[in-house]
């Protein structure tokens, strides 16, 4: 079973129209932002970024413990190659437009900006990822105001 926690906002129905889309089962949880529901411990714990949508799927392809992932755009990704195992391959017409878009030159040029700021980890050192880590992945949202 899929769960959404999530509130008629379009970062939330972009999520909703695509599950419509395909077709799934899913139950709704709503995560009312105006109220704060969305830094409640039990939210944070699915997603400490405190913003919905946040899609925790309980059965993932493979077994395993439920799993959640936030940001509308990796939700999508998730649903059209996970739980549906679609292959852009497939669909001949929506991969040309997709490969045309993907050849213009500003696409390509803004797909390449910053490339040369990042930096492969394999060359770091266990520290320095390790603190990397710290830095980026645990990060804990302010408290909701009272
Ligand atoms: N980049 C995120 C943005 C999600 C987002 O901004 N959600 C807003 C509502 S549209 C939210 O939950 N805001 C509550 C908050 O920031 O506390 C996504 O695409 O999922």
């Amino acid at each position: 079973m899929l769960d959404l926690h999530f509130w008629p906002t379009p970062n939330g129905k972009k999520v909703t129209i695509l599950l419509e889309e395909l077709g799934l089962d899913y139950n709704l949880v709503p995560c009312n932002i105006g109220r704060g529901d969305q830094f409640k411990p039990e939210f944070l714990k699915i997603n400490p970024n405190h913003r919905m949508p946040v899609l925790v799927d309980h059965n993932p392809k493979g077994g395993g413990a439920p799993i959640s992932i936030f940001e509308s755009g990796a939700i999508m990704m998730y649903l059209a190659a996970e739980a549906q195992g679609q292959d852009i391959n497939e669909f001949k017409y929506f991969k040309r437009w997709f490969d045309e878009v993907g050849n213009r030159p500003a696409i390509k040029r803004g797909m390449e900006t910053g490339n040369n700021l990042r930096v492969n980890p394999a060359t770091l050192t266990e520290a320095k990822r390790a603190q990397m880590r710290k830095i980026m992945y645990n990060q804990r949202a302010i408290p909701a105001p009272a």
